[in-house]
């Protein structure tokens, strides 16, 4: 009987509404009537009970303290890391049928879309900090598929910091504000995170992620996400293969520079919140394919280091990532709170087909996620609120308990029982039942960390290696920058000693902006080799640098900078150029109103001041000789254009535009497109599509800006 429910419950290729069922929770309070929490029609809301006009407030007023009693219960705790988030619905469209390896239904019947719910996040900040910091971004998508919730709760970078779970609460109270002063707020720059990180060698490839341009993510569609662990898949059979996921941006990865992050973190501390919110808004969607990497139990015995160790990554050169299927972000949540605060990852959230292996930073993973949300979300019931429930049915002898939503019938509420016909009852495996992948163990039972856990650099070489200069220059500065935070002389030589074992001129240029001496003996950057007979990993890997990324100039955002008597007709065709190129354009000017000569229909979408460069990917300044004039003598309009210049971002200027550039001390070259002809807009949008023009990065720094 539950089975054939379960199956009427799978999406068929064309649902449109692709959510899950929240409709029957929406509360939709438009031309309804004030009422009490009981349903008591209220006829004055603007005035408490009073003794008297001037008197005191009287205890009898049920409503004021109603109302006031549940404002005063509003929040719930934040999420002890990844706080900060902003997620969105959609769904994952399987390519191809993977049968093969695995009994998860969502995964075996091509063009089936899964509903999903993503949430993407920062690790270490409160819930109001900023969300361009230095950080690493949480990636956790829940799928609601017909054979249960599954959740694959990833990061944007793929391997962590530490090996073993009983070393996180250590890691996050390092990098947490420091607990006398709570500063810094989502920031690792600071001593106790470096202090932590220093006697913690195995970090030291996930530092080198963490100071790449990956932690700077321009849009959370330009970053790739990772399972991180080893995971596996297990077919009809109890076949297991081991499996690795990533999620590819279909919009190319790509990143913010330091600067920028730093100013935008104050100009617009909801930067990538705003944008995702904007585009699906407007109709625009967010996409990602969903790539496996999988390998069998004889393959990971090749690799010459261990699957099970979460600071390693397999390099595509190994393992090549097959794309299965697509994840489409298409819709915005009607309620934060309800959806993106209350959503709860698990990572014990597992399918029929899906299992764990023994990486013993995923074994505590699966403890952590639902304890934690027991005391955030209240009690054990937090699968009932509206965007936790599965989209199948859920049925057991599970009872009571706080905040519970259901009216259980019926006497029963154990199993084995005859008085309620033995329901609910057990699935066998062949009809879709869990088993766990029946794996054979031994070995003492002790505190210990295998000795093939214990080559901490290899792959922070592979990583560095891999690097455009452009990157590695980034790498450099964000080493030294969160260094020279540091106060304590001892940790900065300590990162550097880490340092010595991944690269020598890595380690020199920091130490050189430290003032110290790099240490003797640092490694070369060729120590990737063939060990005791195993498959050699590569000693560069290019999926791993952002340099040859694919880009569009979908969904980025253009100014236009402008002023009473702007060149109309040059600002229309640009702005149609980049609007039909699927950009986002804003006429900025240093005041709101009407633009156009004689009355033309322009007027400014924002101002300078409100929108700064920083908010922006590029920057056009039609000619006007009156708008020029204007522009050129604010400091503000001066100040936009050599930023944009020094965040390596496309500037074009037409007629009388080229002067503002030029008094901004932007000089024509790479990336910056002074004409009158016709192409330059043509040039305009696809430099726009390459994002960065990383060749002017180093000339730039020297303009102040
Ligand atoms: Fe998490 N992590 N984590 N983590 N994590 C949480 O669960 C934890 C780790 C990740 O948008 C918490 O619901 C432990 C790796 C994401 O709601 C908590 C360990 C990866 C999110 C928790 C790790 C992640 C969390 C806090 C080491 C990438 C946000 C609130 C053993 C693969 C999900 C919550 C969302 C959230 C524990 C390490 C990703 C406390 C113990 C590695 C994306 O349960």
């Amino acid at each position: 009987m539950q089975k054939k429910t379960r199956k009427s419950t799978a999406r068929p290729t064309d649902e449109a509404s692709n959510r899950p069922d929240l409709d029957a929770f929406r509360v939709d309070d438009a031309g309804s009537e004030l009422t009490t929490n009981q349903g008591v029609r209220i006829a004055d809301d603007q005035n408490s009970l009073r003794a008297g006009e001037r008197g005191p407030t009287l205890l009898e007023d049920f409503i004021l303290r109603e109302k006031i009693t549940h404002f005063d219960h509003e929040r719930i705790p934040e999420r002890v890391v990844h706080a900060r988030g902003a997620g969105a619905h959609g769904y994952f469209e399987l390519y191809e049928s993977l049968e093969e390896h695995t009994r998860a239904r969502f995964l075996s019947e091509p063009g089936v879309r899964t509903p999903v719910f993503a949430r993407f996040s920062t690790v270490g900040g409160s819930r109001g900090s900023a969300d361009t910091v230095r950080d690493v971004r949480g990636f956790a998508v829940k799928f609601y598929t017909p054979e249960g919730n599954y959740d694959l709760v990833g990061n944007n970078m793929p391997v962590f910091f530490i090996q073993d779970a009983i070393k996180f609460p250590d890691l996050i109270h390092a990098v947490k504000p420091e607990p006398h002063n709570e500063i810094p707020q989502a920031s690792s720059a600071h001593d106790t995170f470096w202090d932590f990180v220093s006697l913690t060698p195995e970090s030291t490839h996930m530092l080198l992620w963490l100071m790449s341009d990956r932690a700077l993510p321009r849009s959370y569609s330009t970053m790739e996400g990772f399972g991180v662990h080893t995971y596996r898949l297990v077919n009809d059979q109890g076949d297991a293969t081991f499996v690795k996921f990533h999620w590819k941006p279909l919009a190319g990865a790509h990143s913010l520079v330091w600067d920028e992050a730093q100013k935008l973190a104050g100009k617009d501390a909801d930067f990538n919140r705003r944008n995702m919110w904007e585009a699906l808004d407007r109709g625009d969607t967010f996409e990602w394919e969903l790539g496996l990497q999988l390998f069998s139990e004889d393959d990971a015995d090749r690799f010459d280091f261990d699957i099970l160790d979460p600071t390693k990554l397999i390099p595509e050169e190994l393992v090549p990532v097959r794309r299965v299927g697509k994840m489409v972000l298409e819709r915005n949540p009607d309620s934060y709170f309800s959806e993106t605060e209350q959503v709860a990852f698990c990572v014990s959230h597992v399918v029929p087909g899906i299992d764990f292996s023994n990486d013993p930073l995923l074994q505590g993973r699966i403890f952590s996620y639902l304890d934690t949300q027991l005391s955030r979300l209240g009690g054990p019931n937090f699968h009932q609120i509206p965007i936790n429930r599965p989209v199948c049915p859920f049925h057991n002898n599970q009872r009571d308990g706080m905040h519970q939503m259901g009216i259980p019938v019926g006497r029963t509420s154990y199993d084995p029982n005859s008085v309620g016909g033995g329901a609910p009852k057990e699935v066998r495996v062949e009809n879709g039942g869990f088993a766990s992948y029946l794996e054979r163990l031994e070995g003492d039972k002790r505190r210990v960390r295998a000795d093939s856990f214990k080559d901490y650099y290899s792959q922070a070489t592979l990583f560095w290696n891999s690097q455009s200069d452009v990157e590695k220059d980034h790498i450099v500065s964000a080493f030294s920058f969160e260094l020279t935070k540091v106060e304590r002389p001892e940790i900065r030589e300590r990162v550097l000693g880490l340092l010595a074992n991944v690269d020598a001129t890595l380690t020199a240029r920091v130490a050189e902006n430290l003032g110290l001496d790099a240490p003797k003996g640092a490694t070369s950057s060729t120590r990737n080799g063939k060990k005791n007979g195993k498959t050699a990993s590569p000693q560069a890997s290019p999926a791993l640098s952002l340099a040859d990324q694919p880009g569009s100039p979908k969904g980025r955002s253009v100014a236009i900078l402008a002023a009473p008597g702007v060149d109309a007709k040059a600002l229309a065709t640009v702005k149609k150029a980049l609007l039909a190129a699927g950009a986002q354009v804003k006429v900025l000017a240093p005041r709101l109103g009407a633009l156009g000569r004689n009355g033309t229909a322009i007027a400014a979408d924002k101002t300078i001041v409100t929108t700064p460069s920083v908010v922006f990917d590029a920057v056009y300044v039609p000619g006007g000789a009156r708008s020029i004039e204007t522009l050129a003598q604010s400091g503000d309009a001066l100040h936009f254009v050599a930023e944009a210049y020094k965040h390596a971002k496309p500037i074009a200027a037409s007629g009388e535009g080229a002067d503002l550039l030029q008094q901004a001390g932007v000089v024509e070259g790479p990336g910056v497109l002074i004409e009158d002809a016709p192409e330059l807009v043509t040039q305009f949008v696809e430099a726009l599509g390459g994002h960065r023009i990383w060749a002017r990065e180093a000339a730039a720094q020297l303009i102040p800006a």
